[in-house]
């Protein structure tokens, strides 16, 4: 980043930077040393925010995960970062942000040869374990979408374990075998997100799924859906061109899902 573009802000609950040009569609970087939830401040600050600004946090505190969960990342050691959308077509383009975010993390993994695999609604995974999360949320009055985004970079086995995520979550670091640099992660994944989004403005939502199931982790498997509008088991069928989750229940009927929490289901145990 360029010294001449950086502005030191001098409010409280301010950005300690805002450098411009970094964020998406070269809109600002709104950087803090230290913040609770980049997803917090963000929704709080939508006046604020512009569109493209990314808020950024080195060190997140209180991150915040789906339905009131927490998102763990050790001071520098992880991803942290939020990205305000405004003015979107309230179309089918929304529901699916989370996931073209996903795909954006993804294919910035994959840049630095790691392979991951895409749990719905929007996690991705490394040999079955998470290495990044997502959290979408919309401001319907201001006709906005904070799109938060937690990739854990430099975590070690220990980080996981006293987390008591040892068995669930994986890092770059673990599966690359090396330390990453996080500002080159944070600039790949913007750019990766920027494909991403124009491709979706342009082209609409109908490919996100095809996209998906190239790297799906539940593909061909059988599930267990626990949604806000009830509980279905049956066989996974994949996503739908709105990004619901259809499942083929024991009647063979199909049921879809906008939001909830998926596992596989192990038979003959
Ligand atoms: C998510 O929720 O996966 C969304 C996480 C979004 C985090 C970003 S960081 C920047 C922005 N600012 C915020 O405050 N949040 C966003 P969910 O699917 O509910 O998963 C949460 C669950 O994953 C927790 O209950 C833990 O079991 C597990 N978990 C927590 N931290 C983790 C980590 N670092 N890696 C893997 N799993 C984790």
């Amino acid at each position: 980043m360029k010294e001449s573009e950086i502005l030191p802000t001098k409010y409280a609950d301010m950005p300690d930077q805002i450098v411009a040009g970094e964020g998406l569609w070269k809109g600002r970087l709104l950087k803090f040393d230290r913040l609770k939830s980049t997803n917090e401040w963000a929704m709080e600050h939508l006046d604020f925010c512009r569109n493209g600004d990314v808020v950024w946090a080195v060190r997140q505190t209180t991150g915040r995960g789906r339905l009131s969960r927490s998102w763990l990342a050790p001071d520098d050691r992880g991803l942290t970062l939020s990205v305000v959308m405004t003015g979107l077509k309230q179309d089918e383009t929304v529901p699916v942000l989370g996931q073209i975010a996903a795909l954006a993390v993804r294919d910035t993994l994959e840049e630095y040869s790691i392979y991951g695999r895409l749990k719905w609604p929007n996690d991705v995974l490394v040999n079955g374990r998470k290495i990044a999360g997502i959290l979408a949320e919309v401001d319907f009055d201001r006709n906005s979408v904070v799109l938060g985004i937690g990739v854990n970079v430099n975590m070690s086995e220990d980080d996981m374990e006293s987390a008591r995520l040892a068995r669930s979550a994986t890092s770059m670091l673990i599966e690359g075998g090396r330390a990453f640099d996080i500002d080159s992660v944070r600039e790949c994944f913007i750019s990766e997100l920027e494909r991403a989004v124009e491709y979706v403005v342009l082209d609409g939502t109908s490919h996100v799924a095809d996209v998906w199931a190239r790297y799906d982790w539940l593909a061909g498997c059988m599930v267990e859906i626990r949604g806000t509008m009830g509980t279905a088991r049956g066989k996974y069928a994949g996503l739908d061109g709105r990004g619901r989750l259809r499942v083929i229940d024991g009647q063979g009927r199909e049921r879809v899902f906008w939001a909830g929490d998926v596992e596989k289901i192990v038979l003959g145990r």
